[in-house]
């Protein structure tokens, strides 16, 4: 049995993305807004089955692991696919690009001077994130996917970081559109990417 908690509107749907595209059954648990509620049955619940108290958490068959890109790859792991290439150096960008995408770019200073209304730190909070995307728009200039010609989960793993299925195929928050800033190469891939039936069919997940 497979559940996983979290909305899909959380980074929660990066392992949403991960369950549709592996085509598991498994039972979706929308945690969400009541976890700002520190009393409801969500909250007690979610710390329950993650000391950090975050989404997205899976169990799978009494085992818990939490953690989006940690419960990515044990799913790549445990249902194998074409998504999960066999040999090390293929895994081995999959694992490159999982990690850069969760230091480089899902950043919590970034997330703070989203938040605050300082319009000098925002300034270059973007200015940072477009320097950090062009590395990407660099390694996808010669190649259709990251790091071949098909999609796998370092695809997956570093689109459904920038682009949630309710973010309409744009970049986080903040809705950034890459070709607005010459990344070419990135908006054609990240369309290429949150234009799959994985990302329609979620985007209407609660
Ligand atoms: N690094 C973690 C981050 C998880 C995270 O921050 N989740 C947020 C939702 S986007 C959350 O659970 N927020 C509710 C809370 O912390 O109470 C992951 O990728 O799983």
């Amino acid at each position: 049995m497979l559940k996983l908690y979290g909305t899909s509107k959380s980074r929660a749907a990066r392992s949403i993305l991960a369950l549709e595209e592996l085509g598991l059954a498994y039972e979706h648990a929308p945690f969400g807004k009541e976890l700002r509620e520190p009393n409801s049955e969500q909250r007690k619940r979610l710390n329950s089955l993650n000391p950090n108290g975050h989404v997205p958490v899976l169990e799978h068959d009494g085992f818990l692991i939490w953690e989006s890109m940690a419960i990515n790859l044990y799913l790549a792991e445990t249902f194998q696919s074409i998504l999960w290439p066999a040999d090390s150096r293929s895994r081995g960008q999959i694992l490159q690009w999982s990690f850069w995408a969760q230091t480089e770019m899902d950043r919590k200073d970034w997330g703070s001077a989203h938040r605050s209304d300082d319009a000098g730190a925002l300034r270059e909070m973007t200015d940072a994130k477009t320097i950090t995307l062009s590395i990407l728009d660099h390694a996808l200039a010669s190649r259709n996917y990251l790091p071949g010609d098909s999609f796998t989960f370092a695809d997956l793993n570093v689109a459904s970081t920038l682009s949630q299925p309710n973010e309409d195929g744009k970049i986080d928050w903040q809705r950034l559109d890459p070709s607005e800033s010459g990344l070419v190469h990135l908006a054609t891939w990240l369309q290429r990417c949150t234009s799959r039936d994985s990302w329609q069919r979620v985007a209407s997940y609660e």
